[in-house]
């Protein structure tokens, strides 16, 4: 977890949840929105599933070896994924909104529903209960899904990984990562009003100005200028801003 900058204000902070697949670029974005954030005076606090607390991240490690998959295949994985969630939300979540902080997650629950649901074909009614257990009704503000061609992502994703062994999810083949972008573009069609499918091609820096554009028209209620990477798209972008005000 990184605190970027001083506690301002009183009221409830935001929640920004970031998904996609392999290599999509989330650790990066959330590295960059968390620094404009700060520069408009935000206080941010970034954080990231499986993880993020002591006690989740001691839950990550097993998870990312795979032991949980071994133990009782994509249930009991989701069993862990939802412990290790719950610790998360009660002990550092909750207190950052709580104190007016916006919280940047990498990954959150549209994982388990993506991970070990659409394709681990765990139930739906074991989703929702575990879903209801850990967060309640606790969900994203935003929810950031980066959708990359599988190839770029994995291409990424091994540069990065270099001469280290996959994990668990890493060692998949490129059938399962395609399912993994469907299931992602499913869920940001059925829910547009809290999720935002974001193209992941390009720089960094041209992929964090589409973001920025989203969380100042959807969060911060800042008129938009351009849609980057449209050249001549001048104006087009303008909408009404549907910034919400969440309840403290
Ligand atoms: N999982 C689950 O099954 N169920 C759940 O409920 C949850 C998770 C919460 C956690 O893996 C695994 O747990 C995850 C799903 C599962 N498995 N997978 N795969 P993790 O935390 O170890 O890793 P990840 O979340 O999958 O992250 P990632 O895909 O490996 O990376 P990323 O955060 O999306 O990307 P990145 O680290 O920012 O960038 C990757 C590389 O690309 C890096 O070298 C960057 O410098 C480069 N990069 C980034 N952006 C660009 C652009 N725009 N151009 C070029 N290069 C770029």
């Amino acid at each position: 977890m990184v605190e970027q900058a001083p506690q301002t204000g009183s009221s409830r902070g935001r929640f920004i949840t970031f998904e996609g697949g392999e290599g999509a670029g989330k650790s990066t974005q959330i590295k960059l929105l968390a620094e404009r954030l700060a520069k408009a005076g935000q206080a941010t606090v970034v954080t990231r599933e499986p993880g993020g607390s002591p006690g989740a991240e001691i839950i990550r490690h097993l998870l990312l070896s795979g032991i949980g998959h071994l133990i009782g295949g994509s249930e009991a994985e989701a069993l862990l994924f939802a412990a290790a969630r719950d610790d998360h939300v009660r002990t550092l979540i909750e207190p950052a909104l709580a104190r007016g902080a916006w919280v940047l997650c990498d990954r959150f629950y549209d994982s388990t529903r993506v991970y070990q649901g659409k394709l681990g074909d765990v139930s739906p009614a074991l989703l929702n209960a575990l879903q209801d257990v850990t967060i309640g009704a606790m969900k994203p503000d935003l929810t950031v899904i980066l959708d990359i061609p599988v190839e770029i992502g994995l291409k990424r994703a091994a540069v990065r990984r270099g001469a280290e062994a996959p994990d668990r999810f890493e060692g998949e083949n490129a059938d399962f990562h395609r399912k993994l972008r469907d299931a992602y573009r499913q869920i940001a069609a059925a829910e547009p009003e809290r999720c935002v499918l974001i193209d992941a091609e390009g720089e960094p820096k041209l992929v964090a100005d589409r973001i920025w554009l989203t969380v100042q028209d959807r969060m911060l209620g800042w008129p938009q200028a351009k849609p980057p990477g449209k050249p001549g798209a001048k104006g087009r972008g303008k909408t009404k801003s549907k910034a919400k005000a969440r309840s403290a």
